[in-house]
């Protein structure tokens, strides 16, 4: 059994998935400027859940012929460190990926956090957002709950199911337990309804699939089975839905680095540079 010491020190060699890049302090570790394309909107990132929300807007923006919605994606790679350079720090004081920049109107505007990217890109075109306010105000509500949920998903269930170094019944079980309460949320939320915000596919559509319809597709963390995730339902016909969609299937590829290497495109800055993928 673990005793805490009187006081925490940070302990090098503790061996989990991202041991080496993560440390106790924040800030810059190495000098870098990022680089920056033709587009006004550049975005650096890596095609993980958090990351392909924004892609996969981008490309929905793209759908609609919404010709400024174009973008360079560069690839920072976590696993990497990329995220501690000096030019994604003066990005993202944060250093985690999504961070984008937007060039438009002559300005430089700064946007971290995939939430406030999402609200950010869907305000900036007045897409993929409700106009009418209740409908609005349900819409952001969604978006906020993924926002403080996920981390239960991800920094929870899926480091301790999938990057600790050992498997922990105690923490498995307090996060499994968790994700599973909130597909049951997402289950009954999704009864007789096509997505999230009724009947108009949103950016909470698109930040909730990235994490639990992917989840429920066998995408996440090799988990589906473990969780059951496929007796989610009304989930699982949600999550199949938005995975048909053209601009779906682009944008998950976008920034990617895991998977199957004929759906990765480590860096996208034209739409022809889908052309040699299979997706
Ligand atoms: N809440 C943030 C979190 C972003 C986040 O956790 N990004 C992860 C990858 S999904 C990251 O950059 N990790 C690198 C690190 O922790 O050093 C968001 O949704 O943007």
């Amino acid at each position: 059994m673990y005793i805490p010491p009187k006081k925490w020190e940070w302990d090098k060699e503790n061996g989990g998935k991202f041991a080496k890049i993560n440390r106790p302090t924040s800030g810059s570790r190495f000098e870098k400027d990022l680089p920056v394309g033709k587009h006004k909107l550049q975005l650096y990132s890596q095609g993980t859940p958090n990351g392909i929300k924004i892609t996969i807007l981008l490309e929905e923006l793209l759908e609609l012929n919404i010709k400024d919605a174009d973008y360079d994606a560069w690839l920072i790679e976590i696993s990497k460190g990329d995220q501690f350079s000096t030019g994604f720090v003066e990005i993202n004081p944060n250093s985690k990926i999504p961070a984008l920049v937007d060039y438009s109107n002559g300005k430089t505007i700064n946007v971290f956090e995939s939430g406030s990217i999402l609200l950010y890109l869907a305000e900036k075109f007045d897409k993929f957002i409700p106009k009418v306010k209740e409908l609005r105000v349900e819409c952001i509500n969604w978006l906020f709950w993924q926002m403080s949920s996920s981390p239960y998903l991800g920094g929870g269930f899926g480091h301790f199911y999938n990057y600790a170094p050992e498997k922990y019944e105690y923490p498995i079980n307090r996060y499994a337990m968790e994700t599973k309460r909130q597909l049951d949320l997402l289950n009954q939320h999704l009864i007789n309804k096509d997505f999230i915000c009724a009947d108009q596919y949103t950016i909470a559509d698109i930040a909730i699939w990235s994490w639990y319809g992917q989840l429920t597709l066998g995408k996440l963390y090799s988990a589906a089975d473990f969780l059951d995730a496929t007796s989610y339902k009304n989930v699982l016909r949600w999550a199949e839905t938005i995975n048909s969609r053209p601009a779906v299937k682009r944008g998950k590829i976008v920034n990617k680095v895991s998977g199957n290497p004929d759906y990765q495109l480590r860096e996208r800055h034209s739409s022809k540079d889908f052309n040699n993928i299979n997706s």
